[in-house]
């Protein structure tokens, strides 16, 4: 079950949602409308609806170490992971950020490349120094976009020992299974299963098509 639901929209029935997705999907992933609009409390609470998945605060945190770590300290004890922006550095930043989360049994999980169009006019061009964050902080994961999976292929290459969590399937275009034959470990679904009328049969379809992907890439390796 290689698939993160991605939770953003505070006023979707959210209990409902991982009640019924528990055990269908590997994890959940907060964005920070919800978290702004219900307080961290409340990703404690969702938590308790499914305590054995993988819970991922995707904060994006991008600032000095003080304050990612104020902000972090916030949610340490309802997540399982921490999403940062790997473009800010180790020196003041990342590394005691790391070192914070270590102290606290938390991953952390930077951005490497984004998913959407603009992507390419800097954050991706950025690539390869990410990686090197990536590696000099000793990341647990990180996000590249299932949108190209050529970057999530490289990725792979060059970080054989990272979690990869894909953004991008469904309404950003890319289809279930192309980052994961591309290399990634999770794809990352938001929209496509939380907007549809039955989340529920909305996930099993995308866990089936993940399925076929892999199948077929598997078959031409
Ligand atoms: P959706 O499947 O609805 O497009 O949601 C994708 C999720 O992944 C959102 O929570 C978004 O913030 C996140 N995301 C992304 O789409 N692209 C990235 O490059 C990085 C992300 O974290």
């Amino acid at each position: 079950m290689p698939l993160i639901l991605a939770l953003d929209d505070p006023a979707k029935p959210l209990q409902e949602i991982v009640g019924r997705l528990c055990g269908v999907v590997d994890g959940f992933k907060v964005g920070v409308p919800l978290v702004v609009a219900l307080g961290g409390r409340a990703v404690c609470r969702l938590r308790r609806l499914c305590p054995g998945a993988l819970w991922i605060a995707d904060m994006k945190l991008a600032d000095i170490a003080s304050t990612m770590i104020l902000t972090a300290s916030q949610l340490v004890d309802c997540v399982d992971a921490i999403i940062a922006h790997s473009i800010v550095g180790v020196k003041g930043a990342l590394g005691e950020l790391k070192e914070y989360l270590d102290r606290h049994n938390v991953k952390l999980i930077l951005v490497v490349a984004m998913s959407h169009p603009g992507a390419v006019e800097v954050y991706n061009k950025l690539l390869e120094e990410n990686i090197a964050v990536v590696r000099r902080v000793n990341a647990w994961g990180v996000v590249a976009p299932a949108t190209m999976p050529e970057v999530v292929a490289r990725v792979r290459r060059e970080l054989p020992g990272k979690t990869i969590l894909s953004p991008g399937v469904g309404v950003q275009g890319a289809k279930p299974g192309a980052a994961l034959c591309a290399g990634a470990d999770y794809e990352i679904v938001g929209r496509l299963i939380v907007e549809a009328e039955d989340p529920y049969r909305e996930a099993l379809k995308v866990l089936q098509m993940q399925r076929e992907a892999a199948e077929k890439c598997a078959a031409k390796r």
